[in-house]
């Protein structure tokens, strides 16, 4: 039951100070749950000197040690877990590009509490019960498909489960079933737009009201394309395996800046080379300290995230505070002969090109010692005209452009339509040919 029309949970406005007082009750417990539990964390912390007693209040976490990914994968599948296997009631998987995947678990009530947290995010966007939401992501280990299908549903939507893939049938669902919501990654929702045009249907003529796009980098001109193409509002959903999945971090009604919610994540950001933590407004790597998760409590949790905590104040009433969207991973930057780039940086400016389609690589070559970066870009078929001329100008244009943003020149190559990859879940744009010499 929702706590009124526009709130699912009360905790969403509850005053800071109230909702500091619920986090160092929770910080002192999952130090302590982490400590009593899991032989890794007792290690940990008597390297570093520090013990439960010794966390007295919030700013008692900048003594504690980080956990990476790397300590989750040197401890697959389950070395960090704090409560016996038969406590499990699910496990997901988060693949990262290279070796064992990283094992997440959950007991009923860490179950609970996520199916609630993707509740209050898609609540907060409007989501209600008349609302029919398909759900475009996949169903298997990925953490997005089963986190929002219970979160809809718990709300009472009408869910669509149809996963990823098969595009056109999914376009006649959503005309079929009257679907009015959408889950999936902002390139899948590229596709369909670009499939459905190929059907010969206006996307707008779906009837789509709330698109909800993560778990992958992307940017406000991309927003503003999905926004056009399909007549909805399109918002911003964070969240990694680590933390539950989705549901961490989410847009309201102002589509600027995402919510975290505080009563269950402790949020820092810290200087991704020192590790040293960094003021509110400061752009750094956001790490995470998870304050309800029973199977699986992470302390200090390093997402490779990069982003900053915006101002407080928020008109939608929530109180919880807003990091702004992800700029892009700490290991997905670019540097190319000493600039760094992000690829959302890249697509920011490509998708605000009108002549420009809706794919796009980045290929980093080396020649010598010189890193070199290609941008190949789909051009819309209306503007392939075959002219070289037009052609050239078009090229001329977009390389500019991207001059002007990243401060780097760059090569870029004009394709026509289709000949780029794909993608159903997150997009692999960024080919780096470097790390394979
Ligand atoms: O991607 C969870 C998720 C599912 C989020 C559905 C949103 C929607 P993982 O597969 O573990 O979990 O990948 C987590 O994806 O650390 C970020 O690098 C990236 N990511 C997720 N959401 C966003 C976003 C899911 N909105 C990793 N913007 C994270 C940018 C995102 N990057």
């Amino acid at each position: 039951m929702p706590y009124d029309d526009k709130y699912w949970q009360k905790e969403e406005i509850l005053p800071r100070k109230e909702l500091e007082e619920i986090q160092l009750k929770r910080f002192r417990w999952v130090v302590r749950h982490a400590y009593d539990n899991v032989p890794f964390y007792r290690r940990r912390f008597r390297e570093a000197g520090v013990h439960p007693d010794d966390v007295r209040r919030l700013e008692d976490l900048a003594k504690l040690p980080f956990t990476t990914k790397e300590d989750l994968r040197e401890n697959y599948p389950f070395g960090l877990f704090a409560v016996p296997k038969e406590k499990l009631v699910r496990v997901h998987t988060s693949s990262g590009t290279s070796g064992k995947p990283k094992v997440v678990g959950y007991t009923a009530r860490d179950l609970e509490n996520w199916v609630n947290l993707c509740a209050r995010c898609l609540y907060m966007v409007g989501l209600r019960e008349k609302d029919v939401f398909q759900n475009m992501v996949s169903y298997t280990m990925f953490t997005g498909g089963l986190g929002m299908h219970y979160g809809a549903e718990r709300i009472g939507a009408m869910v669509v489960p149809s996963g990823t893939g098969n595009t056109k049938r999914q376009i006649e669902y959503m005309l079929d079933f009257g679907t009015t919501a959408i889950h999936c990654t902002p390139s899948y929702a590229l596709h369909i737009k670009e499939v459905a045009e190929g059907m010969e249907i206006d996307p707008k003529e779906i009837g789509l009201r709330i698109g909800c796009f993560g778990a992958e980098p992307w940017s406000e001109s991309t927003r503003k394309k999905l926004e056009d193409a399909f007549g909805l509002k399109a918002f911003d959903s964070y969240g990694l395996s680590e933390m539950n999945g989705p549901g961490v971090a989410f847009e309201c009604e102002e589509q600027n800046g995402l919510h975290v919610w505080i009563d269950h994540y402790i949020v820092e950001i810290v200087d991704p080379e020192t590790g040293e933590p960094l003021s509110d407004g400061e752009k750094g790597e956001l790490v995470l300290t998870p304050l309800t998760k029973e199977a699986l409590p992470l302390i200090r949790y390093r997402t490779g995230d990069i982003t900053f905590v915006m101002d407080d104040e928020c008109s939608c009433g929530r109180t919880h505070p807003k990091i702004h969207r992800i700029l892009g991973r700490a290991d997905d930057m670019i540097i190319v002969r000493g600039i760094n780039v992000f690829p959302s940086q890249i697509e920011h400016v490509l998708m605000s090109i009108p002549e420009v389609g809706d794919n796009y690589q980045v290929v980093i070559t080396r020649k010598g010692a010189l890193d070199e970066i290609t941008v190949r870009v789909e051009v819309k078929d209306e503007f392939f005209t075959g002219e070289l001329s037009d052609i050239e100008r078009l090229r001329k244009k977009i390389q500019d452009r991207l001059r002007e943003e990243l401060g780097l020149r760059t090569n870029v190559e004009l394709v026509e339509k289709g000949t780029l990859e794909r993608f159903e879940g997150k997009a692999r744009r960024v080919v780096d040919m470097r790390k394979e010499l």
